[in-house]
């Protein structure tokens, strides 16, 4: 009986008392302690009726339970589908909905407002709150520290994580256990992680780079996290001089840059800051160096890949680049009207192939289609280049999105709520540069005839549908939107237009 990802990942560490979660009061989590808390919840999932293949949502705070809810899912085979804290009840109910979870693990605070998407939903209904106390973990509490690992192959499915589109809804990015283990596998090794680092977590564990990046190589590795519930500056500094490595999203290192008190001395033991989820501005990366000697090692991936490129350990981190593909990683530019590789030196939309490359959407079959090619190769829709040296460069993006510290934005979706807001003819959002975010969503807004727009009003309307990230940090109110001989907006004369907005 196997079950790769439980093993490779978790169940090698059976009597370890080895530091694996530091928690900022400097309480230590052994590896073994972390296993015997997920044994419980296996058992308790299994006891609320949940099997292999079965969906787990979970709506929670960051916590060392909340990660346990993860090696239970490994461990019991049911898949876990971790969701954004800040999305609204109305962004859940449709997550619920469509992956058919069987238990739905939120807040208390959400519990009044969840309730009645789980009962539409035949859902079970838990609490697991940020300090991690909760109906879930009481109901866990007498259970046996011990379970039998359910027998899984490393082509079942471990994970959902939902990735909205350019047109409609989410949809449910179906991850296998090898996809997983793969990657983190292959990072582990290539940034050199060993028993001996200490990693700062700070970012969200519902997103590829907290969860499968961050945690599953420190799991490979065998080294301990200084676990926060979130970015906190200033336990950044303080506990920096107790660390080996800090991954983050651009923002971190902005944020970083903007403290005096990071400097050359406080990360003198620092071995590897890491970059990703958003582009690193080359001037950050020179910043950075010039700051702390260090050169920040910035990544590329996605929900649907994993990680696809890194720049090197040794050799050269060039600012601006992405570095080359992973081992097991193929990496083509290509036209993106043709599908048809490029050759070197000029741009074109990504796709890359792998076993970091995700199985498809969950009962979506036409969206898999159009992005997953039958020879395996999955269209990115990022334009970038591969320079003569083989480094990649992300130039820009063949879809409408926005990423804002690090949190994907969908135009669409927001454009569809604007439109229905009272005066409204229609709207366009961008993304213009912001100091902070990176990027920040901005609405264009044309009123009917007639119609006195009140955008406080406005963005007020959109708080019961849209999580708070997600809003647009302004709104702006035109004659018109500048459209092209066909009709269709021209956002590239927005976001000329608004560029400085936030400068
Ligand atoms: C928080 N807020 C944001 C925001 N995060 N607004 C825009 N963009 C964001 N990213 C808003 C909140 O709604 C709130 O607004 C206010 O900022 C304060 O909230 P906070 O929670 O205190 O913010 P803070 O802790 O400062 O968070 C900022 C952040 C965080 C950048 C640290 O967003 C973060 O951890 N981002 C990481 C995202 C991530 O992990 N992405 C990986 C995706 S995986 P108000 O108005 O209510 O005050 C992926 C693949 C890959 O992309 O390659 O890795
Ligand atoms: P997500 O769907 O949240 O996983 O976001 C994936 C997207 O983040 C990619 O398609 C890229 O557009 C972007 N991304 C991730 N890493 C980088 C990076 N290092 N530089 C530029 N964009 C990045």
């Amino acid at each position: 009986m196997t079950n790769p990802l439980y093993d490779r990942l978790f169940g090698k560490y059976a009597g370890a008392e080895t530091p694996f979660l530091i928690l900022p009061d400097e309480r230590v989590i052994t590896h073994d302690a972390f296993l015997r808390m997920a044994a419980r919840f296996a058992n308790g999932i299994t006891a609320m009726g949940l099997v292999a293949g079965d969906r787990l949502a979970v709506q929670v705070g960051k916590s060392p339970e909340a990660l346990a809810v993860f090696a239970a899912c490994a461990q019991t085979g049911v898949i876990f589908l971790p969701l954004n804290t800040a999305y609204t009840g109305a962004e859940i109910a449709y997550f619920v909905e469509n992956s058919g979870a069987k238990l739905l693990l939120c807040d208390t605070k959400k519990q009044a407002d969840l309730a009645p998407v789980a009962a539409a939903n035949s859902a079970r209904l838990e609490t697991l709150n940020g300090d991690g106390s909760g109906s879930f973990t009481e109901f866990c509490a007498a259970l046996p520290e011990a379970f039998a690992t359910v027998s899984r192959s490393a082509d079942d499915l471990a994970a959902f994580l939902y990735t909205s589109g350019t047109t409609g809804r989410s949809k449910g990015a179906m991850l296998t256990q090898m996809n997983l283990l793969d990657n983190a596998e292959v990072l582990a090794k290539h940034w050199r992680f060993t028993a001996e680092d200490v990693l700062l977590h700070q970012l969200p564990i519902f997103h590829t780079h907290g969860l499968f990046v961050a945690t599953n190589v420190c799991l490979v590795a065998g080294c301990a996290m200084r676990f926060y519930a979130g970015f906190d500056a200033e336990a950044l500094i303080r506990d920096i001089p107790k660390a080996t490595a800090l991954m983050g999203v651009p923002t971190f290192y902005t944020r970083l840059l903007d403290d005096a008190r990071f400097t050359k001395e406080l990360t003198k033991g620092m071995r590897l800051f890491i970059s990703g989820s958003a582009p690193l501005l080359a001037e950050t990366h020179v910043q950075f160096e010039e700051r702390t000697g260090h050169r920040i090692l910035e990544r590329y991936g996605m929900t649907e890949t994993n990680m696809n490129t890194s720049n090197p350990y040794e050799g050269e981190r060039r600012a601006g680049t992405v570095g080359f593909p992973l081992p097991g990683v193929e990496l083509k530019v290509c036209d993106p009207q043709t599908g048809e590789a490029l050759p070197q030196g000029e741009i074109g939309v990504i796709e890359v192939r792998g076993p970091n490359v995700f199985k498809g959407y969950w009962q979506m079959p036409e969206k898999t289609r159009e992005e997953l090619r039958e020879d395996g190769f999955f269209i990115t829709g990022d334009l970038g280049r591969i320079d003569e040296d083989g480094y990649v460069t992300i130039v820009g993006r063949n879809k409408d999105l926005i990423i804002s510290g690090g949190y994907n934005i969908y135009p669409k979706e927001i454009e569809l709520l604007l439109d229905e807001a009272e005066g409204v003819l229609e709207s366009a959002v961008i993304g213009v540069p912001h100091p902070d975010f990176g990027e920040s969503p901005v609405g264009i807004l044309v009123a009917k005839a007639g119609a006195v727009l009140d955008a406080d009003a406005i963005l007020k309307g959109l708080n019961d549908s849209l999580a708070r990230f997600k809003q647009p940090k302004a709104l702006v109110v035109v004659p018109e939107l500048p459209r092209n001989t066909m009709g269709k907006v021209q956002k590239n004369i927005l976001r000329e237009t608004y560029k400085a907005m936030f400068a």
